[in-house]
């Protein structure tokens, strides 16, 4: 099969219902002794999966019929969750680097004691901040918030982030300035009750395929428009897809600003009544009109106008981003333009309405409000004496243990290595190797480490295999805690089997590190994942992100998952709520901010000798980032190529004469790798998009990120393509 047709019969195989056993897992057809529901334990749409159990151990799963997000469906993903937990390569007891180089097994205890010994050596020789941790947005809110208090509180460490920062971090930023605190305002019913669906940078039908399936369900017919540089699946089933010149989002929302402004179509009550800053955004707009910026942007005037008129006549506007967004140099100011489309035309707070930031990751919003790096735990400040205070009294801890200052963001601890400043690194549940951006210049400064342990499921990710000490991590399903989805409802995954061999959960690593550190005292009532989200609930008191009123796992599960906030003020016991339907904001005015800033040229600009503009993103719905899980089953395999590839227009390949399924040299300014050449009219000429699920990919990509969030801007860089003989 060429490629071409792999992906051709991708699109008709992304969704399966239940009814749809084609996709099981091993051991199966056995008859269950219970049944329980879990979140899934991929992306960030939260879908419910019920988990058949036999004699104690999982042995199939089918889509939770009656849960609020996924209505009985699942993709295959989420129907194939099981299988990565059976697989051989599993990590199953800890490894030390020994002398001639190779990492051997040894005891949990002799792993503890090098942990500790290593690290407390590291921080005497170079400093406290001198060990830093990298982690993720895929274990449960309980196990995150341990990580982020046992390294900042007992540990003594400063600086610590997440793989977050490559996903999400533009999205906390831009609401915080716009809307006061870091709160995405939908609810998953909104998908069905808009009338006017607009996906910008969103490649839904492949990243989050049963969000996809909500829009599907919309009884408004409605518009649904796409604002992509390439004919993604999305777009192709969209009523009006933008074919934008890369990263040039940021003029084109300000032209439909603008459109909207000069044809009246803004709702003037909304904007005084619950906004500041429209006056100087108006001004501001002169210089963006659609006709000074159709040539770069790439579309015309006529069309800029009809999008803004698309939008002024619907009712219900709701407008979503994801990574053709955030993962840009101009990130920020790109998502609050789109958060001042909502603003001004009142688009917010009503069914169908919103600017909605889709997450990726299954608990990429726990880690938001709890993994204690760059914001202190329950979304509270470092820099806030009262806030260290209040966090302290409920954690019955010294304040003086929690630092004034947050962490660096993941690139600042990359070259904190370069610099010498960092020593130590710890990294769980997150492939640095092969997601981070510039992947060679990570590969290159692990040799200035002086110790690097890796957390994982497996031994031989790309990031385990250079590390010094790897800790065999239980996962998703071996597991409690909770997740919080995209539309921020919180749900519980439980444990339906057990760790393979020795391999133990965070929580229990995180436990045990405590105690081998010498800091266990600090969370002696930390006793169990549930104890530790209670305590976690009394960390929200009196935050917009308020959950004081969820007593436990139990409730949570009775009642479908539940968004936060949930306390004695929360209005409805609705299982579908959004935020601002009272047109009240997060600021201390109660109002959203307009914030806007002159666009900024590309970092890396094509020119003469790379003349091809580099996309990257997902691949296919079956595979999952770095493919440590997902390439594991045999089924998911059927469905995706299996040799990296690129995707080009078939007129550029004819005029280099690369032909389809051709093995190509790809080069950029960083590294030259072999892939294949995919032809397809998905990208425009001048484009190539390449997935992020093989490893070569990020050996090309280009070091720039977000000023203000520090988001790698992964969706350009300048390359140039070679025939090979
Ligand atoms: N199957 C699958 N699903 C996943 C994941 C996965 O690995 N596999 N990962 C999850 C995670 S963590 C995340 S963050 C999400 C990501 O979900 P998405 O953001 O939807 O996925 P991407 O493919 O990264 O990027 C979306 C689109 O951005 C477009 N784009 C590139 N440059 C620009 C630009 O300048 N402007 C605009 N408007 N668009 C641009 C790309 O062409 C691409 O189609 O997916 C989640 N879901
Ligand atoms: N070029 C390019 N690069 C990108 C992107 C892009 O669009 N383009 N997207 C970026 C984005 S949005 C993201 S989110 C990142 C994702 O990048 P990564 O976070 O590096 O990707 P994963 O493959 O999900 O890595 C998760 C790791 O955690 C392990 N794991 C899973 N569950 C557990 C657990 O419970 N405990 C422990 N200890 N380990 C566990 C898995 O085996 C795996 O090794 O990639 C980023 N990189
Ligand atoms: S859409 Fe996301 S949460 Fe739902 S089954 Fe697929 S991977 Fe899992
Ligand atoms: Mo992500």
């Amino acid at each position: 099969m060429t490629l071409h047709e792999k992906k051709g019969k991708l699109s008709s195989e992304l969704i399966l219902r239940p009814g749809h056993f084609g996709l099981g897992i091993v051991p199966k057809k056995k008859k269950p002794d219970r049944t329980t529901n879990m979140i899934c334990g991929f992306c960030s749409t939260g879908c419910s999966l019920k988990v058949h159990i036999k004699n104690g151990e999982a042995v199939n799963l089918t889509p939770t019929s009656k849960y609020p997000v996924n209505l009985g469906m699942a993709c295959p993903k989420g129907w194939e969750a099981l299988t990565p937990l059976y697989s051989e390569d599993r990590a199953t007891q800890p490894l030390l680097i020994n002398k001639s180089g190779e990492l051997a097994p040894i005891s949990w205890h002799k792993a503890l004691s090098e942990f500790t010994q290593n690290f407390k050596a590291v921080q005497r020789k170079h400093g406290m901040e001198s060990v830093a941790f990298i982690s993720t947005g895929q274990i449960p809110t309980e196990e995150m918030a341990y990580l982020g208090a046992l390294a900042k509180f007992g540990m003594g460490l400063t600086h610590g982030d997440g793989n977050t920062r490559q996903c999400m971090a533009t999205s906390v930023v831009a609401y915080k300035e716009s809307f006061g605190f870091d709160s995405p305002p939908y609810t998953y019913q909104d998908f069905e009750e808009s009338d006017t669906v607009v996906l910008i940078g969103s490649n839904l039908c492949i990243a989050h395929p049963i969000m996809w399936q909500r829009v599907m369900r919309n009884k408004n017919n409605p518009e649904i428009i796409v604002v992509d540089p390439r004919r993604t699946e999305t777009a192709m089933a969209s009523t009006q897809h933008y074919a934008i010149t890369p990263k040039s989002d940021l003029k084109f929302l300000y032209a439909i600003a603008h459109a909207l402004i000069e044809k009246n179509w803004i709702d003037p009550e909304f904007i005084k009544n619950s906004t500041v800053g429209f006056q100087e955004f108006k001004a501001f707009l002169k210089n963006y009109s659609p006709e000074s910026v159709s040539h770069d942007c790439g579309i015309t005037v006529k069309n800029i106008y009809h999008l803004a008129k698309t939008i002024h006549k619907g009712k219900n506007v709701s407008l979503w981003w994801t990574m053709g967004v955030n993962q840009s140099y101009e990130g920020v100011r790109t998502a609050q333009a789109i958060i001042n489309l909502a603003l001004m035309t009142g688009n917010i707070g009503r069914p169908g309405t919103g600017a909605n930031s889709i997450t990726g990751q299954c608990n990429a919003m726990g880690s938001r409000l709890f993994s204690n790096t760059t914001s202190l735990l329950g979304g509270h400040s470092f820099e806030n004496p009262e806030h260290r205070k209040k966090v302290a009294s409920i954690l019955e801890i010294d304040p003086s243990l929690i630092p004034h200052k947050p962490s660096w963001p993941y690139h600042k601890i990359i070259e904190g290595i370069e610099s010498g400043k960092i020593k130590g690194l710890w990294i769980l549940a997150t492939n640095t190797a092969h997601s981070w951006i510039h992947q060679n210049q990570f590969t290159d400064l692990r040799k200035k480490l002086d110790f690097l342990v890796v957390q994982d499921m497996y031994p031989n990710t790309e990031t385990a295999r250079i590390a010094d000490l790897v800790l065999p991590a239980a996962g998703w399903g071996e597991k409690e805690g909770t997740f919080i989805n995209s539309e921020r409802r919180i749900a519980c995954i439980k444990q339906v089997k057990k760790a393979p061999g020795q391999a133990l959960s965070d929580f229990r690593i995180f436990k045990l590190i405590s105690e081998y550190w010498g800091c266990s005292e600090l969370f002696k009532k930390w006793k169990s994942p549930e104890d530790t989200f209670k305590i976690l609930t009394q960390l929200t008191k009196d935050q917009p992100c308020d959950i004081t009123s969820i007593k436990d796992y139990k409730q949570i599960d009775s009642l479908g998952g539940i968004q936060w906030p949930y306390n004695k003020n929360t209005p409805h016991d609705d299982p579908q709520r959004r935020l601002f339907e009272d047109g009240k904001f997060f600021h201390s005015d109660q109002k959203a901010k307009f914030i806007f800033e002159k666009p900024k040229p590309l970092a890396e600009a094509i020119i003469n000798n790379f003349p091809f503009q580099m996309l990257t993103g997902r691949g296919t719905s079956s595979q999952w980032h770095t493919q440590t899980r997902t390439s594991k089953s045999e089924i998911l395999k059927k469905l995706y190529p299996k040799d990296v590839y690129f995707e080009i227009n078939p007129e550029d390949a004819k005029k280099l004469e690369i032909k389809n399924n051709e093995w190509v040299e790809v080069n950029s300014k960083r590294a030259t790798i072999k892939a294949r050449a995919f032809y397809t009219y998905i990208v425009k000429s001048g484009q190539i998009f390449m997935p992020m699920h093989y490893p070569h990919v990020n050996k090309l990509t280009h070091p720039s990120y977000d000023p203000y969030s520090h988001q790698p801007s992964y969706k350009a860089c300048a390359v140039n393509l070679r025939k090979i003989n």
